[in-house]
């Protein structure tokens, strides 16, 4: 793998699409590390508009979303399959990644399902190949693992995720910065958004499930955007009886975007895999087209009662 990146003429660096810290964050500590001994990196992703409170990230000012010619290798963070690359691309690839759901599309494939984050993956691999971490990169990583674990309340938190902080902060990760980025800094519409969407949520199944529906006018009506909702899904899982959140919610141009939570009672890729979906056991995501808002809801609910029960 590593004499695929010393040949590389031009390598691209890819977030996958709506890109996340953890995403981001991994390719951006990557760029970090081959600056030192690569003449071209382009760092990619598909979306050409990034969410503003990851611009602390480092080299956050040098993503494109145009994806340049004459590449010879890419590196892929965090997307669990093919299509999340945003783009279409035959070439040599190194897939870094940690979702369970993982096609291995890559020519590598660098894949840890029981990490927490991609930037553990890719910590781990640069701890392996005793490449120095410096505080940039640290700081980047530290921002995957802590969006990845819920600011570390992820209940698969393990010793080694705590010892992987530890180090990271004492690498020059910067904690501080990091939380209130990801978790301190809430837009109005957001918070308007919050309100609405937990009025109109419906427990079934004994309240065991929690179910939200987001349509367009609901957007419109409080200035939110959609990846705003899935906090408060998120945020459903510590009702004192919900063990399962769903987000069905309707796209601008068609198609219905789904999100399920699970606290471990089923296992949300494994759902969300039967509409080409993926993620982890405890989150997961599936763009769904062809179908309305309550078909999917009846054709999930029916799947999450058989493993309820
Ligand atoms: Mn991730």
């Amino acid at each position: 793998m590593q004499e695929l990146i010393i040949s590389a003429k031009h390598i691209v660096l890819i977030a996958h699409e709506h890109p996340d810290a953890d995403s981001l964050g991994s390719a951006c500590a990557f760029y970090s590390y081959l600056l030192r001994f690569h003449p071209k990196v382009t760092l990619f992703c598909a979306t050409p508009t990034l969410d503003q409170n990851l611009s602390f990230l480092p080299w956050f000012d040098k993503i494109t979303a145009k994806f340049p010619e004459s590449v010879d290798l890419a590196i892929s963070f965090d997307c669990g399959s093919y299509g999340r690359l945003g783009i279409d691309y035959k070439g040599a690839l190194i897939n870094f990644d940690h979702h369970i759901s993982n096609e291995n599309y890559g020519t590598y494939n660098c894949i840890n399902p029981n990490a927490m984050s991609t930037s553990q993956v890719l910590y781990e691999w640069f701890v392996a190949e005793t490449i120095k971490i410096n505080g940039k990169m640290a700081n980047a990583l530290y921002a995957g693992l802590m969006d990845d674990t819920g600011c570390f309340s992820d209940p698969q938190c393990t010793p080694s995720t705590f010892m992987m902080a530890h180090s990271l902060v004492q690498l020059g990760a910067d904690h501080t910065q990091c939380v209130n980025a990801l978790f301190n800094s809430h837009s109005l519409a957001s918070f308007r958004l919050k309100g609405e969407m937990s009025r109109r949520m419906k427990l079934l199944c004994d309240a065991r499930v929690a179910l939200f529906e987001v349509d367009q006018a609901l957007l419109e009506s409080t200035g939110a955007r959609l990846r705003d909702s899935k906090a408060v899904v998120d945020e459903a899982l510590s009702l004192k009886t919900v063990e399962v959140a769903l987000l069905v919610a309707q796209l601008k141009n068609g198609g219905v975007k789904v999100s399920l939570r699970s606290s471990g009672v089923l296992n949300a890729a494994e759902i969300l895999q039967q509409f080409e979906g993926g993620g982890h056991r405890t989150r997961a995501g599936a763009r769904i087209d062809g179908c309305t808002s309550s078909q999917i809801i009846e054709n999930l609910m029916d799947k999450i009662r058989e493993v309820l029960v």
